[in-house]
């Protein structure tokens, strides 16, 4: 597929490298149509599907992340449209079914949908200019794609109600603090502070960093009981793997891993 509103690239060693996808709609501060959420859930899926690709890194331009669903575009939309057409689902959420670690490199606005899409992400690195939002309520919506089920998760009620209500949006000193993001850094360190953490992602055993990122994810979906049992279950699952006894027999003997993904 040749890609028009997003980049794509790697970084990395050969056997194990980062891809980098890039949304690349400036003038709308990458708005996201059903064009470009073609084009991603493609790279996404191509991505995921390469053994080579250990970790996905998901950006935007400077000033945006993304400045959410394309106004213009669903403007005219009557309920027949978007619920007959399943629209955005259809293409929307592939990102979840993702199995290779995604991380958001937020700069510049993410707001609605570009909101929505750095939550859908494992983890956000933020740039310090990094603004974070739910502003749909001023467009007479609510948000549409898990703004008003992740936010809260991650921030808490308190400050997901009030976004979601008054539209306000969060710098990234705040965001840091609510939990929505990992870690700010300067605009100018963001790339190389998120190729940083996926390459180190890279360098681990991939059973081990998939097992892991399943666990954390159920945290979110079920009781707490049922999801130590599921970490548990993986937890011992993983003493079946060659990366086990690599891992633990480089440490003993003080020198680095080389693991093999099995
Ligand atoms: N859509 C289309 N164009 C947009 C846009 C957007 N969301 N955001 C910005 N642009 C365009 C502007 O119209 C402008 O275009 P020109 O006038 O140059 O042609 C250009 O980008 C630059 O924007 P501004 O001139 O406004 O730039 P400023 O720096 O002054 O302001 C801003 C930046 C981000 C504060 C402002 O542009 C803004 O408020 N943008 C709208 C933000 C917003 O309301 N976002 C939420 C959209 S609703 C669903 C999934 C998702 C959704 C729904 C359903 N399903 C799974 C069912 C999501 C809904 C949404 O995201």
């Amino acid at each position: 597929m040749n890609y028009e509103l997003i980049v794509t690239r790697t970084e990395g060693p050969d056997a194990r490298k980062a891809a980098i996808v890039t949304l690349n709609r400036p003038k709308q501060l990458n708005a996201l149509n059903d064009a470009l959420m073609d084009e991603l859930g493609h790279a996404l899926k191509a991505f995921d599907a390469d053994e080579a690709v250990g970790c996905i890194i998901l950006t935007g331009s400077e000033k945006a992340f993304a400045a959410g669903a394309d106004i213009g575009a669903m403007a005219n939309y009557g309920f027949a449209d978007v619920y007959n057409r399943d629209y955005i689902t259809r293409n929307w959420e592939q990102i979840r079914g993702v199995r290779t670690p995604v991380i958001a490199a937020v700069s510049g606005f993410a707001l609605g949908g570009g909101c929505e899409l750095a939550m859908m992400c494992d983890f956000i690195i933020a740039a310090d200019n990094a603004k974070f939002g739910q502003p749909e309520i001023k467009l007479g919506i609510i948000p549409g794609a898990g703004g008003t089920q992740r936010l809260p998760r991650a921030v808490g009620k308190a400050k997901a109600m009030e976004m979601a209500l008054t539209g306000r949006m969060m710098d990234a000193v705040e965001a840091e603090r609510a939990g929505l993001v990992s870690r700010v850094v300067p605009l100018d360190k963001l790339m190389d502070e998120a190729l940083g953490a996926a390459l180190t992602i890279c360098s681990h055993g991939q059973p081990s960093v998939m097992a892991a990122k399943e666990a954390v994810n159920r945290a979110f979906e079920g009781t707490l009981s049922d999801g130590v049992m599921f970490e548990r279950r993986l937890f011992q699952a993983l003493f079946a793997t060659e990366d086990q006894k690599e891992g633990m027999d480089a440490f003993v003997n003080k020198r680095k891993p080389a693991f093999r993904n099995r």
